[in-house]
Order: C-alpha cells, then sequence, then structure tokens
C-alpha cells in the first residue's frame, strides 16, 4: 500500500507527533505508541503520508527526549520495540511511512557511554566526548539555549575537565572526530532501519563538529560523514528518507542537500517566520526574497515547508529588526519568548483567525517542498504560555469534549501537562470528534486541501515563477510540472484587494478553482482581473482543458 515512487518524499504530507502528546492507551497521563496506534485511522483519514515522531528512547526527560541514554530501545513509559513494530506494520499497510528523531549530536549525561567516558581519561569510551582543561576553546561558537546556559563548556567533578554541549549542559555533545562514535552512530541507525523505520529526521546536524577559530556550525568534515550517513541508506535501505534540522541560511542549508548524495529534505527555516512577517506586513516581498535568495537543489531533493514545530518559532534566521518586528507583532508579552523564539501555537499566533489560519496553510501547501503538519495545528489547538521551556506548545491532543479532551483516561492530575483549558482553546470548542462531525470546520478545510494538493504532483515537483502585480499585497505565482500549470494567488492584506495579472500566456484559457471547481472568466491577452476577500486565496488550474465542449468545471463534479 505504500506509495513505491524512489521520489515519494516529495509528494507527501508530513506530520510530527510527540508520542506522549498524541494517545495515552493505559492510563498513565502519558501518550504512548500504542494510543498512537489507536489514531492511526484518523490520520489516514485525514491523508497524511508519513509520521515524524519525536524521540521515543530511554531518556531522562530534560529535554523532552532528546537527551537520550539509551538509542536501541523504546522508553517504558512510551511501550517496547515490540509495539514499534506494530505500529509500523499497521501503518504501512494503511499506506502511511514512518520516520523518527535521530538525536546525532549528543546524549544524556545518564547514557552510559557518557557515565563510563567520564570515569576516567584511560576509559576506552573517554574520547566518545569532547573534553579539555580549558572552557576557553571554540569560542566563535554561539550559545544556543541562551534562556539557561551561558557557556558551551561545563565542569565535571568526576572526569576533573570541562565537557562541550552545544545546548543543555545535561547534553554533552558526541565526538565526531573520534571514528568509533562515528560507527556507534551509523549502528544505531541501522539497527532502527531494520525494524522497519522509513528514515530520519536528523536533529542538530550543523554542530556536529568543532574546529577552532570557527562558528562550529556547517563545518566540511560535518557534510563528509552526513554522506557517509547517507551512503549506508543508499546501500541497504533505498526508499528510507534523512530529514536534515539544519536551522540556516538557505546557502548554508544548500550544502547538506550535497549533490544529491547527502539528505533527501531539509527544513526550510528562514522561509518560515517570513510567512508571518509578509503576513503582518501585507507584503509579499519577505517571502518573495526568501525564494530567489534559495538556491536550486538536485532534483532527488525537497525541502520541508512548516509554519509551526515543537519548539520555538525560531527567529534564529532574522535579522536584529526583523527579531524585533516579530517580537513586537506575535510576542509581545516576554512570557511567548523562548531562546530566539516565540513558544506560541499557530492558531493563537494567528488571533484564532480562521481566514489568516488558511491563507498560512494555503501558502506552505503550495509552495515548492513537502508541507508538515505539527500535531492539533489541524483543529487550531491553543497553548498555555504559562508553562515553562517549550511545554506550552507540546499539551495533550484534543480528541473530544470529554475528560483531559480523549486524551486520556487517568485523573487530570497524572497528565504529563494540563489539556489547554481556556474559553477559546478549551477541548469544549476544539476538539477532533466535533470538526470530523461539521463539514466546514478547520480539520475538514485541512483534510480538502491536502485531498486536492495530493491530486496534483505540480505542488511537490513543480517549478515556481513568481507574477509581480502592481499590487504588492498579493501574492501570486505560477507552478508547472510536465503539462500542468497552477496558479495560486494569495492576498496577505486585512482588505479585499483587487489585482490584475499578467497572464497573456495562458490566452483562450477558463481557469478552474481547485477547492471549488468553479470555472473563471477566460484568459484574454489583457491584464486578468482578481478580487481577493481579506485574506483570501485562489488556486487556479490554468491547464489548458483538453475536456469536451465548453463546460463548467461544476459540472464534472460527482453529485
Ligand atoms: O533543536 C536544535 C536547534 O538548533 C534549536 O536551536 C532549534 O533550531 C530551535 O530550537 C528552533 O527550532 C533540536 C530540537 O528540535 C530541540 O527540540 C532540541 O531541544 C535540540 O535539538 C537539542 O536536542
Ligand atoms: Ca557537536
Amino acid at each position: 500500500m505504500l506509495n513505491n515512487d524512489p521520489l515519494w518524499y516529495k509528494d507527501a504530507v508530513f506530520y510530527e507527533i510527540p508520542v506522549k502528546a498524541f494517545a495515552d492507551s493505559n492510563g498513565d497521563g502519558i501518550g504512548d505508541v500504542q494510543g498512537l496506534i489507536g489514531k492511526l485511522e484518523y490520520l489516514k483519514w485525514l491523508g497524511v503520508d508519513c509520521l515524524w515522531l519525536l524521540p521515543f528512547y530511554p531518556s531522562p526527560m530534560r529535554d523532552d527526549g532528546y537527551d537520550v541514554s539509551d538509542f536501541y530501545n523504546v522508553a517504558e513509559h512510551f511501550g517496547t520495540k515490540e509495539d514499534m513494530r506494530k505500529l509500523l506494520d499497521e501503518a504501512h499497510s494503511l499506506g502511511i511511512r514512518v520516520i523518527v528523531d535521530l538525536v546525532l549530536n549528543h546524549t544524556s549525561d545518564q547514557h552510559a557511554w557518557f557515565q563510563e567516558s567520564r570515569r576516567s581519561p584511560e576509559s576506552p569510551m573517554h574520547h566518545y566526548y569532547v573534553w579539555s582543561d580549558t572552557d576557553r576553546k571554540y569560542e566563535k561558537a554561539r550559545i544556543i539555549f541562551i534562556d539557561t546556559e551561558k557557556s558551551n563548556w561545563t565542569w565535571d567533578p568526576e572526569a576533573k575537565a570541562f565537557y562541550w554541549h552545544r545546548f543543555f549542559s545535561h547534553q554533552p555533545d558526541l565526538n565526531y572526530d573520534n571514528p568509533a562514535v562515528r560507527e556507534a552512530m551509523l549502528h544505531v541507525m541501522s539497527f532502527w532501519l531494520d525494524q522497519g523505520l522509513d528514515g530520519f529526521r536528523c536533529d542538530a546536524v550543523p554542530y556536529l563538529l568543532e574546529r577552532e577559530g570557527t562558528i562550529c556550525e556547517n563545518l566540511p568534515e560535518t557534510h563528509d560523514y552526513l554522506k557517509e550517513i547517507r551512503r549506508r541508506i543508499d546501500e541497504a535501505y533505498q526508499g528510507r528518507i534523512l530529514l536534515a534540522e539544519a536551522n540556516q541560511w538557505p546557502t548554508d542549508v544548500r550544502p547538506y542537500f550535497g549533490d544529491g548524495d547527502e539528505f533527501h529534505m531539509a527544513f526550510h527555516f528562514p522561509l518560515m517566520p517570513r510567512l508571518y512577517m509578509g503576513l503582518r506586513s501585507e507584503l509579499c516581498d519577505p517571502i518573495i526574497d526568501m525564494f530567489t535568495h534559495t538556491p536550486d537543489i538536485p532534483d532527488n531533493c525537497q525541502w520541508c515547508l512548516f509554519l509551526r514545530n515543537h519548539d520555538e518559532l525560531t527567529l534564529e534566521m532574522c535579522s536584529g529588526e526583523e527579531r524585533d518586528y516579530m517580537y513586537y507583532t506575535y510576542a509581545r508579552d516576554p512570557k511567548m519568548r523562548r531562546n530566539i523564539g516565540i513558544a506560541r501555537r499557530l492558531a493563537p499566533l494567528l488571533d484564532n483567525d480562521r481566514r489568516k489560519i488558511e491563507l498560512l496553510n494555503s501558502m506552505v501547501f503550495t509552495m515548492p517542498g513537502s508541507p508538515i503538519i505539527y500535531y492539533g495545528d489541524e483543529i487550531g489547538m491553543g497553548d498555555d504560555i504559562r508553562l515553562k521551556d517549550r511545554d506550552g506548545v507540546r499539551t495533550p491532543m484534543q480528541w473530544t469534549m470529554g475528560q483531559n479532551a480523549g486524551f486520556s483516561a487517568c485523573d487530570p492530575a497524572q497528565l504529563y501537562l494540563p489539556v489547554v483549558s481556556d474559553s477559546v482553546y478549551g477541548c469544549q470548542s476544539i476538539n477532533v470528534k466535533s470538526q470530523r462531525e461539521m463539514p466546514h470546520s478547520l480539520l475538514q478545510w485541512m483534510k480538502r486541501m491536502i485531498e486536492v494538493r495530493k491530486r496534483f504532483p505540480a505542488f511537490g515537483r513543480g517549478s515556481i515563477s513568481f507574477l509581480r502585480p502592481t499590487n504588492g499585497k498579493v501574492l501570486a505565482y505560477v507552478r508547472r510540472h510536465e503539462d500542468t500549470a497552477l496558479l495560486i494567488v494569495h492576498n496577505l492584506a486585512a482588505s479585499a484587494q483587487s489585482v490584475e495579472l499578467d497572464l497573456k500566456e495562458f490566452a483562450g484559457v477558463r481557469p478552474i478553482e481547485l477547492l471549488g471547481e468553479a470555472r473563471f472568466a477566460s484568459i484574454t491577452g489583457s491584464p486578468y482581473v482578481l478580487t481577493l476577500a481579506p485574506y483570501g486565496y485562489y488556486w487556479l488550474n490554468l491547464t489548458p482543458d483538453r475536456s469536451g465542449p465548453e463546460s463548467y468545471g461544476i459540472e464534472q463534479t460527482a453529485l
């Protein structure tokens, strides 16, 4: 049932799931793999093709599982390796693939490797990590978790030395100058691929290696190792994919695709904040500029486009004034800020304005790349900025109006985090069950959008050319693939807008609007006038209609 096209990931719609937040099957207040298995029907119904599961390995859970203490197991509270195999079998039988986080850069300080490494300089594992007798090395490397860390070095009283960590001080970096480490992580990868996983979202890959005098990001030797990982995939695991988390400028992300011999996919971090900027400023330039600054990528590669994820809405790829603008417009309350970003979910960021939520999703679903939905954003879930770190955007999925939003049968006090309970975003108003029953809910619209997107490979595989109408509030581009041409138009303004588009190359075509299948007026050699509602958008098929006599697209719609 799986799409066995080697480039399946260029047509796929992805969906990000923290296992702990999705569904609790055994009533302990924590989501688990069995619970996720019970929700595969929903994910199939929604139309997603590939799940990305956040780390489910044994962990002290001080960084929500990104502090791994055992790479070869499933954390007890999530289930067992057998549960994982069952999940993969059931997902695959439904045509859904599953990729997981591979946390390459570091381990938990509770990992046996670190405990052995710190024991003695003579320990065979001592050089699994980056030790130093001074904390003055690699001083050009920035601190990433600025809310909590003052240095990338921490003194270890047992080893009587400093150890290097790019994230929390309880996450010592692995030493990729050590061939044993490089081999050990290749072994971890093979182990999970042998379990049947369809690939990995590789965590924090820019930071794998360190070199004096550099910022210790995106080093050539890092790419050498990442190419080694891809070689293993190509040798023995055809069809599995590697998705890079490289939160860098497009020119610095481009090398992670290599010549089509490194990552299959990479998140487009710089584009993401500019979608929000474009919306707020009502100007297309921040968005178009990002595309004109994004180098082409090899044909077997793909961008992964997103609006939000389990981290803060990162502003690391924004300039000072851009950051100020984003904080001013989207996070006036300092409690919403985390590190260099904003820890809010999509709906609250957009004032719970259904028009804006649809508009931004429409962009991510029609621009070049594969879209990924963050769990709960498809129903417009809210957040809880009172919670620590990034927990506010990681609350239990809201399935019903019932106790614990149908996430768990446990006593509410046992939940790993409280369910969002305010009057706007509480489960009485926001839940899957109600929205599946309402034909015009956000969830039904998301499902419809996914369906339409999957009918046109142009979205995932086509080229993009921007039209530059005089009205700068309207973002218009044409997606082309083989003989298909799709015109996508977005009104970034809070007011209705009229726009004149130069479509003379399509003269004679009568566009069909894809979401409603109505036929628009014929295109002529004159400027084509469109009027858009506030935050309105159109997906128009400009492919010359080869069907029979003049007829309205609607007539072909099954009644
Ligand atoms: O984040 C890595 C990273 O580079 C972060 O700065 C990220 O770019 C930023 O938080 C905005 O997305 C990854 C995981 O996504 C994060 O949850 C972990 O805490 C971190 O690695 C350490 O494992
Ligand atoms: Ca590192």
